[in-house]
């Protein structure tokens, strides 16, 4: 039968360290007799039965034949003062993937099951030593591909959107609890002198609104964007590349048709981690070679979140270019070359650069940031994408849809309230909006949710 994130009383390792060569490779156990269980492939069982939480022993992992593995350092924790809440052992052993495989090995012998991805954090959940929303953000914190998606993980981690969400918990239950009163006491004027508390529910809606409309931003930090740099030949597409990743990454020359097959790299722009494409630029050809080039590179481009339309501001607009543009309305228009004399001046509309000396590059920059945070939102209407209510910003789209529906279920409360239907339709509102934001801390999340979203974490986690 195959293992559930359910089987909790099962001890379970993994590798938490990458595959691959390293001073060291940390192997992670847990679970209740995982101590035990460990000391059985052990050189010194006695010793590490004895080790206090928070200690070292060192010695040797045995093999099914009693030989030695490998020798490690074991960090023993005690549950519940553990990450899991479990007894746990973390192994570091010597790196490289032979040392770690024999490890495992070993561990199997002994009866530990193979960890599912995010198992361990998994358990730290259900063992209350971290709410939904800080397990999220542990499992962003390790995809995170800049130091700016790092630091906004980490916020969450450290509690900041938790803290936010049990604040608008707080003033909700005080609300229901408030509206139960008149509920059990009222008569046909119930709604009567609740009238008072629409500021304080309104205050609740808004601060569910702001805080989904962040995800426009936490969401490009986590997951970033793909731009590709699409347009004819020897319009500067390549040059363009190369400068925005400070490095000559792509070949440029005076040649039409330079670029036969799209080049890609990975650029941090601002703290957003861009997906950046070159592609093979546009023209007639017999070529056939060259004519592949091209239908990879319109397929690149038609994938990608935004594509940056370049042209030679010495030759100007074609046709062509004109009906590129038709056909991507969200490409952002590139007036390149604008350093040489005999540059067209930029027409309406069109960004003015030049790829060789770097001008207008910043207003470039500016450009492609506002248009990724166009496409990525905000929906909620008057809401800034910047930062949450207490500068905490989310990056789910799970958290985003509950937000959504919280922030819905107490419009229709204000609603209720001010066109004086029963206190009962209140009570129902304010209900919703409170089980929809228990979604976000995980206290009334859907088993198979919890199950897709730890599966994505990597194992070791
Ligand atoms: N003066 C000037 N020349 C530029 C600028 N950008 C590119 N060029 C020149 O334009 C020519 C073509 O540049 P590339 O970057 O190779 O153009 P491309 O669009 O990648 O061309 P293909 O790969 O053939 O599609 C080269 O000779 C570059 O040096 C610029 O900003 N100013
Ligand atoms: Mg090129």
């Amino acid at each position: 039968m195959a293992s559930s994130y359910l089987d909790m009383e099962d001890d379970i390792a993994a590798l938490a360290t990458p595959q691959g060569q390293g001073a060291l490779a940390v192997v992670r156990v847990c679970g209740p007799g995982s101590v035990v269980r460990m000391a059985r492939a052990f050189s010194r069982p006695e010793a590490l039965q004895a080790a206090p939480g928070h200690t070292a022993v060192v010695g040797h992992v045995l093999g099914a034949d009693g030989a030695a593995v490998d020798e490690a350092v074991l960090l023993v924790f005690k549950g519940p003062a553990s990450y899991t809440g479990q007894d746990g052992v973390d192994l570091s052993c010597h790196g490289g993937p032979a040392s770690a495989t024999r490890v495992l090995a070993a561990l199997e012998i002994v009866g530990f099951r193979p960890a599912l991805p995010g198992e361990f954090t998994f358990r730290a959940f259900a063992g209350g030593k971290l709410d939904l929303a800080r397990a999220e953000a542990v499992g962003e914190l390790v995809a995170a591909r800049t130091v700016a998606a790092q630091a906004d993980a980490l916020a969450r981690l450290s509690g900041g959107l938790s803290r936010e969400i049990e604040s608008i918990k707080t003033e909700l239950v005080r609300l229901a609890a408030a509206c139960a009163l008149r509920l059990d006491y009222g008569d046909d004027e119930a709604h009567e002198g609740f009238d008072e508390e629409l500021p304080a529910l309104s205050n609740c809606r808004k601060d569910c609104s702001d805080l989904a409309a962040t995800f426009a931003v936490g969401r490009l930090l986590q997951d970033g964007a793909s731009i590709a740099a699409a347009g004819r030949t020897n319009a500067g597409k390549s040059s363009l590349f190369n400068r925005l990743l400070r490095e000559e990454r792509a070949i440029v020359s005076e040649f039409h048709g330079t670029t036969r097959d799209y080049v890609e790299a990975a650029l941090d722009l601002d703290g957003i981690p861009v997906r950046l494409l070159d592609t093979a630029g546009v023209r007639q050809t017999d070529d056939p070679v060259e004519a592949e080039g091209m239908r990879r590179s319109r397929l690149v481009a038609s994938g990608a979140d935004l594509v940056l339309y370049v042209v030679d501001a010495i030759v100007g607009l074609f046709p062509e270019d004109e009906s590129f543009l038709a056909a991507h309305p969200g490409a952002l228009r590139v007036w390149n070359k604008i350093d040489s004399p005999r540059a067209f001046p930029a027409p309406e509309g069109w960004l003015a650069v030049s790829a060789e000396t770097g001008a207008g590059e910043p207003w470039l920059i500016a450009a492609i940031k506002a248009a990724l945070l166009g496409h990525a939102g905000p929906t909620v209407s008057g809401a800034s994408p910047s930062a949450g209510p207490a500068g905490v910003r989310i990056s789910s789209a799970r958290q985003k849809a509950a937000l959504i529906k919280a922030a819905s279920a107490l419009g229709d409360a204000e609603s209720a309230i001010k066109s004086r239907e029963s206190l009962d339709m209140v009570a129902v509102d304010l209900s919703a909006a409170l089980s929809a934001l228990g979604e976000i801390s995980g206290e009334t999340t859907p088993e198979d949710i919890l199950d897709s979203l730890f599966s994505n974490f990597c194992v070791g986690k």
